[in-house]
C-alpha cells in the first residue's frame, strides 16, 4: 500500500471526466488499496480516483464515525456508481472537500438517492442512501464528472475560492 497525492484546487486535472473501469485489474485493486490509506491518513469520508489523478470511475468511501484515525469502520467501494433515481426532497449539508482544503460551504442536494454500482468482485450492485451517505456519494459521483462542490455555490463564493487557491499555488510556485 501507498498514499498518494491529492490533487488540490486549480488543478486542472480534477477537471477530466473519468472513464468507465470495464476490468477490475491488479491496477484498480492496487488503486483502491492505495485510496483507503490516503483517505483515512487525512481523515477524509469519501475520495474519488480522479483526486489521486487517477480518471478511472472508482469511490472509496466511510462514512461511519472514527475517534481515531486510519480505524476502518465501514470501508466501502463503488465502482461505476451511477445515481438510478434521486428523490425531490431536498437537504442541505455543510460540504467540503479534499482538493479544497479548509473550505466549507452548505450545499443543497436530493436527500435520498438510489445507486448502482459495480463491487470489487465486478458484481453489480445497488445501496439506497440517505443522510451523510447520501451527501458523499453525489459529492463523489461529482468529482468523477469533474464537478466540485463549489460548482453548487454562488457564483460570487466560488470566484472567490478560485482565486484564493490560484494565488497560493502561484506563491508556492515562486517559492519552490
Ligand atoms: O472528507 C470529506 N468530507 C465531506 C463532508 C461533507 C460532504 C462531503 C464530503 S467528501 C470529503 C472528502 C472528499 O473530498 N471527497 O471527494
Ligand atoms: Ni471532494
Amino acid at each position: 500500500m501507498a498514499l498518494r497525492d491529492i490533487l488540490i484546487l486549480p488543478d486542472k486535472r480534477l477537471r477530466l471526466v473519468s472513464h468507465p473501469v470495464d476490468t477490475i485489474d491488479r491496477d484498480v485493486k492496487t488503486l483502491v488499496d492505495d485510496m483507503f490509506e490516503t483517505m483515512y491518513r487525512v481523515r477524509g469520508i469519501g475520495l474519488a480516483a480522479v483526486q489521486v489523478g487517477v480518471p478511472k470511475r472508482v469511490v472509496t468511501l466511510d462514512v461511519a464515525r472514527r475517534e481515531n484515525e486510519e480505524e476502518q469502520q465501514n470501508p466501502r467501494v463503488f465502482i461505476n456508481p451511477q445515481v438510478v433515481w434521486s428523490s425531490d426532497e431536498l437537504s442541505v449539508y455543510e460540504e467540503g472537500c479534499l482538493s479544497i482544503p479548509e473550505i466549507n460551504e452548505d450545499v443543497e442536494r436530493p436527500a435520498q438517492v438510489k445507486i448502482r454500482y459495480l463491487d470489487l468482485d465486478g458484481k453489480p450492485q445497488e445501496a439506497d442512501a440517505e443522510g451523510l451517505f447520501a451527501t458523499c456519494i453525489q459529492h463523489e459521483i461529482d468529482h468523477l464528472n469533474g464537478i466540485l462542490f463549489i460548482d453548487h455555490i454562488s457564483k460570487l463564493k466560488r470566484d472567490r475560492i478560485v482565486k484564493k487557491f490560484t494565488k497560493a499555488a502561484k506563491r508556492a510556485r515562486e517559492d519552490a
